[in-house]
């Protein structure tokens, strides 16, 4: 009897599990490529990366280059999610995002080897930009 109810609570969390899983996945499955240059384009000697921001950041790493102006352009599309509470500490911004929009965030000229963190309002996304 006990066992039964070990068996069809075990069913549960499975099946809970397993659609959540689902769900979760959906915003990265849309933006499929996860790695690299596809975000990132030069225009008149500026470098461009690209980030969307819904439901988590995607593409989660960029690979930019170095001693380059460089600038962040940030997608929100109906992003009611805390991934528009946007910060990148190592040039001071902050900002709740448009739920709609572009923000365009200038990252100045990075140094190859280092490294660009966004993270949301409460730390639970994050996205990195390195710099080769
Ligand atoms: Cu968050």
């Amino acid at each position: 009897m006990q066992k039964n109810i070990l068996i069809s609570v075990i069913i549960s969390l499975v099946l809970i599990g397993g659609m959540l899983y689902f769900v979760s996945d959906r915003p990265a499955s849309s933006g499929d490529e996860v790695v690299d240059s596809q975000n990132v384009e030069i225009r008149d000697g500026v470098q461009y990366v690209t980030i969307t921001a819904k439901g988590g950041y995607s593409p989660s790493v960029s690979q930019i280059k170095g001693g380059l102006p460089t600038k962040l352009v940030v997608k929100t599309d109906g992003t009611y999610d805390c991934s528009a509470s946007l910060v990148v500490r190592s040039v001071g911004f902050q900002k709740i995002l448009q739920p709609t929009g572009e923000e365009v965030i200038d990252l100045g000229i990075s140094k190859s080897g280092e490294k660009i963190q966004g993270v949301c309002g409460m730390g639970m996304y994050n996205f990195q930009i390195e710099v080769s």
